[in-house]
């Protein structure tokens, strides 16, 4: 596959996309947000693929939509071009993906990390949803999940006061996983992610799906939604396995089966 705004490797069993448009501070235009989805999606469906990350660069992880592409969009293209069903494409990722983040997360970028399962953030990231001072408000679920993750009053003052959190605010309230220095932070993550590619990928999936159901629904449907993702397990060989290598005090291999 060829692209012109991303680029991706694969390290271990970890797809690494990493957003290639430095001059324009890496922010999303149709073009980009496509080959960014065309990429998590080709990463997801690979076998050999057990974890992904996405980053920028350490100046920019993204400042967001493209403002020169969408200043003179009319209502009618953006649903025709059914924009937000593109940003929407994260949530159809079944394997974990985490967001590297240095630099300016901004607007889109901030919602496109907070969209990832986890982030790891140098200690030069920001994170901010600056909308508001060009007479928008974010379109890419910020309102919400930071919402969820911050609770109201921080929520409010990001959305509506452009309050931008530093990497160490952001591991204080939770919105990062870890802060890591800024040299090396690519390799952190990798090593983050090779830790989860390195475990049993169906518990892994279920896992995943499990947690994001609690932002979902009420609590009683949240834990029919783990359940029925907890009982498939006991039918695959990595729970016989990794229930018998705990028994044998030995490390499990995981077959994916
Ligand atoms: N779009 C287009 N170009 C951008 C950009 C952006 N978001 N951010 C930066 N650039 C470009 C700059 O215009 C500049 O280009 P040239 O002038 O050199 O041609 C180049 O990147 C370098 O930027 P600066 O010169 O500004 O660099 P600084 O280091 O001084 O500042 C900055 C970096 C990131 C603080 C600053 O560039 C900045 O404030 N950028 C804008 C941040 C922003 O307002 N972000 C929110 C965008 S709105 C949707 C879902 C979501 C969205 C939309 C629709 N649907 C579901 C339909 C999301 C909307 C947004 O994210």
């Amino acid at each position: 596959m060829t692209y012109t705004s991303i680029l991706t490797e694969v390290r271990g069993r970890v797809g690494i996309v990493k957003l290639n448009r430095p001059q324009a501070m890496n922010a999303f235009n149709t073009i980009l947000l496509g080959e960014l989805f065309d990429a998590l999606e080709i990463f997801d469906a690979d076998e050999n693929i057990g974890a992904m990350i996405v980053t920028g660069n350490e100046k920019a992880f993204a400042a967001g939509a493209d403002i020169k592409e969408m200043a003179d969009a009319t209502p009618f293209e953006m649903i025709k071009q059914g924009r937000v069903e593109k940003w929407d494409r994260i949530r159809g990722i079944k394997k974990v993906v985490i967001a590297a983040v240095s630099g300016w997360a901004l607007g889109g970028g901030c919602e496109f990390a907070l969209s990832c399962d986890m982030i790891v953030a140098s200690e030069s990231a920001k994170f901010g949803q600056p909308e508001i001072t060009i007479g928008i408000i974010p379109g890419a679920g910020g309102t919400q999940r930071l919402a969820r993750l911050l609770g109201k009053q921080l929520a409010m003052e990001m959305v509506i006061n452009n309050r931008t959190l530093t990497a160490a605010e952001a591991l204080q309230f939770g919105l990062a996983n870890r802060v890591v220095p800024v040299e090396g932070y690519l390799d952190a993550a990798v090593a983050f992610a090779e830790e989860i590619a390195a475990r049993a990928p169906m518990a892994v999936r279920m896992a995943k799906d499990s947690v994001n159901a609690a932002f979902e629904t009420t609590l009683t449907e949240g834990l029919k939604a783990e359940k029925r993702n907890f009982y498939p397990l006991f039918s695959t060989e990595d729970q016989k396995e990794g229930m018998k290598a705990f028994i044998e005090k030995r490390k499990a291999e995981w077959k994916g089966q």
